[in-house]
């Protein structure tokens, strides 16, 4: 049996880790859509081998960025789906399609989550209001995109997310929806907060006491929020809740490449400055109104019992 993977994996790993995917939902529908084709590409007829290869093939794609937890429980989704297969005798066809099966139900069910929150959050913006969004989630422009579809009228600020611009691609999509947004510096947020009704920004993960890890820059935004009194809403699939937290452990947060913040030529000529780039940072649960998942909107302090219920605690 070749041990190596598969080109399609190599790729999905390379497209996730230098962010050409990017974003927890679509990393995680990514990563689900890798080991489904990965487990066609293996060719082996003995079971036990089947099922580590695909454990391999799981645990490569997890290494490819480490905070968005939807990346290890959509890969564990599908690498279990494959030990019951082979807990229950399966043949290495069968889990084939065992491990088909459970990566596509996997992407439907994303699908669908992003597509509930956004009727759910949706209810939560009415005519009139001002919202501020940073960075790029599908969950949180589902939420506004729903609210303008069934007819309300709004303006939306986006941060431009630096040092990635993520803010581009969502003041792109919303205007390409015909809602009217505004895009500003990150460094702006607290010059406009005071006009901003409700903030809505995506997860990258939920910690199970209810803190929200998400791009840098939305902790800042939280505190000014709560300075302002305004409301600050979370939009995010239950596959974004880290069951590691539940047992006190932190969640790790990605440190990208100084490049990214400044060129490496002008680096270069400063070889004595430093530069850190986080790119995500925690928001507390007491700086959270809400979290709008797709079973409804809990307050961060009660994700704990969501967690529960979802690891049937
Ligand atoms: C993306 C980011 C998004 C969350 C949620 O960071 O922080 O807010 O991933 O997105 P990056 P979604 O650009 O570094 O991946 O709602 O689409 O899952």
């Amino acid at each position: 049996m070749s041990t190596e993977f598969s080109p399609q994996l190599k790729q999905a790993f390379e497209d996730i880790k230098s962010m050409k995917v990017r974003g927890a939902g679509r990393i995680a529908r990514a990563a689900a859509a890798a080991l489904k084709n990965e487990a066609f590409y293996v060719n082996d007829d003995d079971p036990g081998k089947f099922f580590e290869r695909i454990q391999k093939a799981g645990d490569y794609l997890k290494s490819s960025r480490p905070t968005a937890v939807s990346l290890p429980n959509s890969v564990n989704t599908v690498v279990k789906s494959a030990q019951k297969g082979l807990l229950m005798k399966l043949d290495v066809n069968q889990l084939k399609e065992f491990v088909s099966k459970a990566a596509e139900d996997f992407i439907t069910k994303s699908i669908e989550a992003q597509k509930k929150i956004g009727e759910i959050g949706a209810k939560r913006i009415v005519s009139g209001d001002i919202i501020l969004t940073h960075c790029n989630s599908q969950s949180a422009i589902s939420v506004i995109k729903t609210a303008f579809n069934e007819g309300k009228s709004f303006k939306v600020f986006a941060t431009e997310t630096r040092p990635r611009f993520q803010g581009r691609l969502t003041s792109a999509w919303l205007a390409d929806a015909g809602i009217d947004v505004t895009l500003i510096p990150d460094s702006a947020a607290r010059l406009y907060m005071r006009k901003v009704d409700k903030v809505v920004v995506g997860a990258d993960a939920i910690a199970a006491n209810g803190a929200v890890v998400n791009k840098i820059g939305t902790s800042t935004i939280a505190a000014i929020a709560k300075e302002s009194r305004t409301r600050v809403m979370v939009a995010a699939e239950t596959y974004k809740i880290s069951p590691q937290t539940y047992l006190g452990e932190l969640i790790e947060i990605e440190i990208r490449s100084p490049y990214e913040v400044a060129p490496r030529a002008w680096l270069e000529k400063h070889p004595k400055i430093k530069v850190l780039n986080p790119a995500f940072d925690v928001t507390p649960p007491e700086y959270i109104d809400f979290i709008i998942t797709e079973r409804g909107i809990y307050p961060p302090q009660g994700i704990i019992m969501l967690f529960k219920e979802l690891y049937e605690l």
